[in-house]
C-alpha cells in the first residue's frame, strides 16, 4: 500500500494534521527527526485511520504514491529549510512539497523559485485554528501553482474547516508566497482584534466599573450579534474563569505582559515596505511591545494623570453599548487596513487574490473566524474591485452609525486617562480618508524649504520648487 500524503514533522500541528487526514480516509505516512514521535502516534492513533510510519527519510518518500505529496510541519526558519535539504535530492518532477509551518512569505518565494527548478511544486500554505484547528478543520490558504492545487485541492477541502454554509474554509491564494503573505495578514489582523476586544475590557472595567464577570456576560451578549465570533466567545471564557489558587478572577493573577511569536511584527514590517498604513495593526503589535517593558513602566508608574472614576447602574450601561459601537468600528478599520495590505501585496507580487474568496475562507476554522467575515465577503461579492472596505455602502453606513458613540468613547478614554491605541487609531484614519485636506500640504512645504524636494500644485500640473533661502520666487523644478 501506499499512501496518498505524508506528513513530517510530528509536533502538536504536524500530529494532528496527519490524525485529521487519517480520519478523512487517507492513507497516511509519518515521519519525524526524533523516531519517537512517529512511533507514539502510531501507537496512540492508529486506530483513527491507515497510518504508514516511517522512520528514515527514504522509507517515508518510498511509502508516498506519485506524484507525492508531502506536508512539512516544522519549526519555521532553519528547521524547515534543512528539511527540504533532506528531502529535495530523493524527489522527483511533479512531486509536491506543502509547507504548512509559519514561514515568511519572502522565504516561501525564495524556496519556490529553488524548487522549480528541479520539478517541485513548492506550496506554501497558511494554516490556521492552532492544535484544535489541525485536528478538526483548519483554515488553509495555500500558496504556489496552479497545478499543484488541482491535486491538492480535493484533499485540503475535506480536511479544512466549513464554514456555516458548507463551504469549505480553502482556496488557492495565488502562485508562490501568496498562501503565506494571506496567512501573515491573517495574524496581523488577529493582533489587533485582540488589541481591540483588550481596549474595550479595559473600558468597561475602569470607566464602566463592572467586574471581569460582569464582562464575560457582556461579551457574550455581544457574541449574539454582530460582533459574533470566536474571539469573543474565548474572551467571555476567559474573563469568567475564576484562579483556583487564590479564588481571584484569572485575569488578575496572569502577568500583564503579552508575547508574540513575529507574525504581527512581520505584517507591521511588510506594510511599511508596501507603504501601506496598517497603524490599527502596528498600535496592536507596538501595545504588546510596551506591556513587555517591565522597567519602563516601572519607571513611570509615578507619572501624573487622572485616576478612571467608575460609573454606575443605567450610565454604566449605557456606556457599554457605546463601547460596542466603538469596537465594531474600530474593527471595520481593522479589516479595512489588512484587506488593503492584501491587494498591495497582490499588486506586487502579481499573485491576483480573489479578496473575497480570502474572507469566505476565514469563515471557519481559523482565529479570527467571525460572522463578520460574511459581511466582508458580500461586499467583494458586490464590487470585486472595492477600493476599500470603507467605500462599501453597507459598512460605510455602519461606521456612520457608530460614529458618534466611538468619539464618546474616546473622549471618556482620554479623560479619564486609559490607553486606547487600537480605537484612537482606527478613529485618526477614518478622520483622515474622510477630511478635505491634510497637513500633508504643509510637510511638502517643510520639505521643500529645507531639502528642495519639491511638491505639486493643486491648480497646474508639474513639480514645483520655492527659492526659500532667495526672494521666494517659484520656480518649475
Ligand atoms: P514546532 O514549531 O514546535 O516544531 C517542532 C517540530 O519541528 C518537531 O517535529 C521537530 O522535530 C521539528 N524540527 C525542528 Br524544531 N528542527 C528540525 C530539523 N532541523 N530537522 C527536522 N525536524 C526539525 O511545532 P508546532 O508547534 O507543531 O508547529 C509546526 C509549524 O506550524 C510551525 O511552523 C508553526 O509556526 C506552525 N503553526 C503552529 C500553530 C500552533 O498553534 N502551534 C498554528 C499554526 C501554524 P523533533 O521532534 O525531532 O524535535
Amino acid at each position: 500500500t501506499s499512501a496518498q500524503i505524508g506528513v513530517t514533522g510530528l509536533a502538536v500541528m504536524g500530529r494532528n494534521l496527519a490524525r485529521n487526514f487519517a480520519r478523512n480516509g487517507y492513507t497516511v505516512a509519518v515521519h519525524n527527526r526524533t523516531v519517537s514521535r512517529t512511533q507514539a502516534l502510531v501507537e496512540e492513533f492508529g486506530h483513527e485511520g491507515d497510518f504508514i510510519g516511517a522512520e528514515t527519510a527514504k522509507e517515508f518518500v518510498a511509502a508516498l504514491e506519485r506524484p507525492r505529496r508531502l506536508v512539512i510541519m516544522v519549526k519555521a526558519g532553519g528547521p524547515t529549510d534543512a528539511v527540504i535539504q533532506e528531502f529535495a535530492p530523493l524527489l522527483e518532477p511533479g512531486d509536491m512539497i506543502i509547507d504548512g509551518g509559519n514561514a515568511h512569505f519572502a522565504d516561501t518565494r525564495r524556496r519556490e523559485r529553488e524548487l522549480r527548478e528541479q520539478g517541485i511544486h513548492f506550496v506554501g500554505t497558511g494554516i490556521s485554528g492552532g492544535e484544535e484547528g489541525a485536528l478538526h478543520g483548519p483554515s488553509i490558504m495555500p500558496g504556489g501553482s496552479t497545478e499543484s492545487y488541482q491535486s491538492l485541492g480535493p484533499m485540503l477541502e475535506k480536511i479544512s474547516a466549513k464554514a456555516a454554509d458548507g463551504a469549505p474554509c480553502v482556496t488557492h491564494v495565488g502562485p508562490d508566497g501568496a498562501g503565506h503573505f494571506v496567512k501573515m495578514v491573517h495574524n496581523g489582523i488577529e493582533y489587533a482584534d485582540m488589541q481591540l476586544i483588550g481596549e474595550a475590557y479595559q473600558l468597561l472595567r475602569d470607566v464602566a466599573g463592572y467586574s471581569p464577570a460582569q464582562i464575560a456576560d457582556i461579551f457574550r451578549t455581544w457574541n449574539t450579534g454582530r460582533l459574533d465570533s470566536y474571539l469573543i466567545e474565548i474572551t467571555a471564557e476567559v474573563l469568567s474563569h475564576v484562579d483556583a489558587a487564590t479564588g481571584k478572577p484569572f485575569v488578575d493573577v496572569v502577568v500583564d505582559q503579552a508575547e508574540q511569536k513575529g507574525t504581527g511584527r512581520w505584517t507591521v514590517q511588510i506594510a511599511l515596505d508596501l507603504g501601506v498604513p496598517v497603524s490599527g495593526i502596528a498600535e496592536a503589535v507596538f501595545a504588546r511591545s510596551l506591556s513587555g517593558h517591565a522597567a519602563l513602566r516601572a519607571a513611570s508608574g509615578g507619572l501624573a494623570g487622572p485616576k478612571p472614576s467608575a460609573l454606575s447602574g443605567a450610565e454604566a450601561a449605557a456606556f457599554a453599548d457605546r463601547v460596542e459601537q466603538a469596537l465594531y468600528a474600530s474593527k471595520i478599520v481593522s479589516y479595512t487596513q489588512g484587506f488593503h495590505e492584501i491587494a498591495a501585496g497582490s499588486e506586487e507580487y502579481g499573485w491576483d487574490i480573489d479578496l473575497g474568496a480570502v474572507s469566505a475562507i476565514w469563515r471557519g476554522g481559523c482565529i479570527i473566524r467571525a460572522a463578520f467575515l460574511d459581511r466582508i465577503r458580500a461586499a467583494y461579492d458586490a464590487r470585486a474591485d472595492l477600493p476599500s472596505l470603507l467605500s462599501d455602502e453597507t459598512f460605510a453606513q455602519e461606521i456612520a452609525a457608530a460614529q458618534d458613540d466611538w468619539r464618546e468613547v474616546l473622549v471618556a478614554a482620554t479623560r479619564q486617562g486609559v490607553p486606547t491605541p487600537g480605537f484612537a487609531a482606527a478613529l485618526a484614519y477614518y478622520d483622515a480618508l474622510r477630511a478635505e485636506r491634510l497637513p500633508a500640504a504643509l510637510t511638502q512645504g517643510q520639505r521643500d524649504f529645507f531639502g528642495a524636494h519639491t511638491y505639486r500644485r493643486v491648480d497646474r500640473e508639474g513639480a514645483f520648487h520655492t527659492l526659500w533661502g532667495g526672494d521666494r520666487a517659484e520656480v518649475s523644478a
